[in-house]
Parts: C-alpha cells; sequence; structure tokens
C-alpha cells in the first residue's frame, strides 16, 4: 500500500469527524495526514481514534495525568494514567505535541502495535517522562477495548484467578509506641498487611513527616534505631498481620546488607528498596547473607531492567511503578516472567497514581498467578469526585470492578475544580541532605 495515499485516508477520516480537517489536541492543532504512523493493514474494528487530550488534576494536592482518548464512536472513550507527578507538565507536553498527532486515525484494536510505534518513534526508547505518556495511551486503549465488549478489561487478560485482591496500606509513627497504635487503627479498619514507617529521632524520616527545606537524614542512625523499633511492633501486634517496610534506598549498600540482617528476625513480609537503581550489583552480596524478603523496582523504567533480577532469583517482590514502563501491556509481559520464575508482583500504588492506574494494577493482580500484594492508597472524597468509580477496599481485600473497561471515570468539571498544582509543589527529593551536608538519595 502507498504510505502517503493510506496516511490521507486514515488521516482524512479522523479529520472528518472534526469537520474542518484539522484536529485539536487540548492545547496543540495539528495536520494528522502528515504526521501519522502509517499500518500495512486495514483497520480491524472500524472504531479509530479521533481525539486524544492529557488532564492533570490534584484532588490530593499531587498532580496526578490522565490521559483521555476519544472515538469516532459517540460516548466512547477510555482512560489511562500516566501519573509521573514530579514532572507531570512535561509527560502532558509529550501526550499533546508529540503521541496524539500519530495515534489520531489509529484503529483502536492495535493495541500493541500502536505502544511499540510510539516506544521507537523517539529513536531514543524510555524514560520515566516518555513512558509515563506511552502509559496513558496503552492503558486508555485497553479501556476501550473492554467497552468496545462490555467486559470489564481483566476479562481480556485472561480472566480472574483469584476471588479478591489483598492489599497493604501505610502506618506512619512518631515513635515506635505511636507505629503501634496506627497499626492496630489499620487492623480495626479490616486490614492485614501493613507498611510501617517510624520516624528517627533527628531524621526527617521517609514517610513520616514533610520533608522540607532543612530536612536531614542520618543513615546511620536510621540504622540503629530501625531494627529494634519494628521488633517492638512486631510483638505488640497479632502475629497473622504481616508488617512490611521501605528503606526508600536511604542507606549505603554495606549498611543495607547490615540492615537486612539485622532485620532477620523480624518476619517482614518484604523489605522495599534497600538498594538504590545505582546499587543493584549488590543484590547478589545480599542473597548470599540474608533471607529478608526484597521488594524493589518502583524507580525502573524499563522491563528489561528486571530480567537479570527476576531470571538469576536476586528479588522477591516487583514493585514496578506500571506506567513508568509503559503501561499495562509491558507490565502483562512482566508478570507472566515473574510468573515464570517464581516471583511475585506489588506493583507500585501510593497516592501518585491515580485511580486509573490503581484499576489497572487491580485487572493485572486479579489475573496474575505471580500476584503478591497490592499497595493500596485510600482516595479522598474529592479524588472520588474526579474519578467516579474509583476502587475502594473492604475487609483488606479490593474487588476489580465489573464495569466494561477499567470501570473508571473521569468528571471534568470536577477535575477542572482540582487544578494542577505548580511544579514546585514536589520539589523535595533533591533536598534531603545528611548530617555533613552531602545529598542523600530519595
Ligand atoms: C511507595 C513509595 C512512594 C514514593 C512516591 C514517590 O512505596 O509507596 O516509595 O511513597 O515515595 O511514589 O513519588
Ligand atoms: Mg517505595
Amino acid at each position: 500500500m502507498n504510505d502517503v495515499a493510506s496516511r490521507m485516508d486514515i488521516g482524512q477520516d479522523a479529520a472528518n469527524q472534526q469537520g474542518d480537517g484539522v484536529i485539536s489536541t487540548g492545547t496543540k492543532e495539528y495536520r494528522p495526514d502528515v504526521s501519522m504512523l502509517p499500518v500495512p493493514w486495514a483497520g480491524d474494528t472500524g472504531v479509530r481514534i479521533s481525539h486524544v487530550e492529557c488532564i492533570i488534576t490534584a484532588p490530593e494536592g499531587v498532580n496526578l495525568v490522565v490521559v483521555m482518548i476519544r472515538t469516532n464512536v459517540d460516548g466512547l472513550y477510555g482512560l489511562g494514567c500516566a501519573t509521573f507527578h514530579q514532572r507531570a507538565f512535561a509527560v502532558k507536553e509529550v501526550v499533546d505535541s508529540y503521541l496524539a498527532p500519530l495515534v489520531v486515525g489509529r484503529d483502536v484494536g492495535d493495541v500493541t502495535d500502536i505502544g511499540a510505534a510510539l516506544r521507537l518513534d523517539s529513536y531514543w526508547r524510555g524514560g520515566p517522562v516518555l513512558n509515563s505518556a506511552i502509559s496513558g495511551i496503552d492503558q486508555a486503549l485497553w479501556d476501550i477495548a473492554g467497552k468496545r465488549l462490555g467486559a470489564p478489561t481483566w476479562q481480556l487478560l485472561g480472566g480472574r484467578v483469584r476471588s479478591a485482591v489483598p492489599v497493604y496500606v501505610h502506618a506512619n509513627g512518631s515513635s515506635p509506641e505511636r507505629l503501634v497504635d496506627e497499626v492496630h487503627r489499620r487492623i480495626d479498619e479490616g486490614y492485614r498487611y501493613v507498611r510501617c514507617q517510624v520516624a528517627v529521632p533527628g531524621s526527617v524520616t521517609y514517610g513520616t513527616a514533610r520533608v522540607s527545606d532543612e530536612s536531614t537524614w542520618n543513615p546511620r542512625e536510621y540504622l540503629r534505631f530501625i531494627p529494634d523499633a519494628l521488633s517492638f511492633v512486631r510483638q505488640a501486634v497479632p502475629s497473622h498481620v504481616e508488617m512490611l517496610h521501605d528503606v526508600h534506598e536511604r542507606l549505603d549498600p554495606a549498611d543495607a546488607i547490615t540492615l537486612l540482617n539485622n532485620l532477620q528476625d523480624v518476619g517482614l513480609y518484604f523489605v522495599e528498596d534497600a538498594f538504590a537503581p545505582e546499587d543493584l550489583g549488590w543484590l547478589k552480596h545480599a542473597r548470599l547473607r540474608t533471607n529478608v524478603p526484597l521488594a524493589i523496582g518502583e524507580l525502573f523504567t524499563s522491563v528489561n531492567e528486571y530480567v537479570p533480577l527476576l531470571t538469576e532469583r536476586l528479588i522477591d517482590f516487583i514493585r514496578c511503578h506500571v506506567s513508568a514502563i509503559g503501561g499495562l501491556t509491558p507490565a502483562l509481559r512482566l508478570s507472566a516472567l515473574a510468573e515464570l520464575v517464581g516471583v511475585r508482583t506489588a506493583w507500585h500504588g501510593p497516592r501518585d497514581v491515580s485511580p486509573v492506574g490503581h484499576a489497572a494494577n487491580i485487572a493485572l493482580d486479579i489475573v496474575s498467578p505471580s500476584f503478591g500484594i497490592h499497595e493500596h492508597h485510600e482516595f479522598s472524597p474529592a479524588a472520588l469526585d474526579v474519578f467516579p468509580g474509583t476502587l475502594m477496599s473492604a475487609g483488606g481485600v479490593v474487588q476489580p470492578s465489573t464495569a466494561p473497561g477499567l470501570g473508571i471515570e473521569i468528571d471534568l468539571r470536577a477535575a477542572s475544580r482540582n487544578p494542577p498544582v505548580h511544579a514546585t509543589a514536589n520539589w523535595h527529593y533533591g533536598r534531603v541532605r545528611r548530617p555533613d551536608g552531602s545529598l542523600q538519595r530519595p
């Protein structure tokens, strides 16, 4: 097929829907017939992408980025999570200026090919900005795939392998005693898995206090303090309740191994990010010297980074931020590899993953034999207004939505009542310093 002709045909189709040959993607205008990627096959579904919009909203003071794909079928649209809250406006620019022109006019059924084309079109692949933008498109197409067939997306991914998704929530304490109170509060709410973070005297501790300009972090104090603190909590909490802990890469690698050894008898469900992405070479050494279950990977931005960690069984749980690797399609491959090598998934699910992203995580959890645990965030009423259908937990588990697609809607009026926060609102990861003034990696 003649490339230019096919571009023109498909472009013209999409353009006709707008009536003037020009398609608007929020802030930008472009002519799809000169920019769209052609495909050497005819559309299978007959349903085309007609409009792409990238929405940033901050109902909880954190910028959530969501891509909305409209189609030439009245009322048929999809939503995908593209949240990288530290660089939200950069993601929107990529969607508006680069990805929207490439996908308008494409058949909505070409989910895998569209994602691959977007990844390769920039020549340099990956990175959290590009991947988050691609994830927004990818998840929105999976949402549309479900809606077209009138089925929840998770049914298209292979169907249930479990009756519900057990979740963990966060408990933070200003002291070990306060942390025990918090964990009990979580138990009373029905949770059975709790991530435990506790303030270290003299340090502004990850998970327990807002980082400010004067934030200091003393890794050696943390190393000395945390094993006894977590042991104390362990003894005060019923044994059926699983405790987790996030180191957030705040130790030198040799100290991380010492910490893991000292936590050996606490019986944690997993210890997260004991090593920074720069220090993964230490995992082999950690494996030989401790048997504490290791969770890692929320900072990874490519499925390929996981391959040696999985095939060499260097970690126990994958903590991938699904939008940072490009969406549901790559995450499906990753969960399949995890299943083959006996590693479990624990997709990253803090408040800086939108309700749409959480629903995508739940879709993966309910269909994956490799599922381990789901990180749950209890969204506020303001977030529920923006995203009707947001999944809530009950009795420590989340049920997947039975609505077609991912099951999450967006109320655009509510979104505009909760506009983005300024970029500086998230400028704190470069401000945490050690007692000698040097920077501490987040
Ligand atoms: C977690 C995380 C988050 C991150 C945050 C960064 O395990 O939930 O570490 O709390 O710090 O997502 O933006
Ligand atoms: Mg973490």
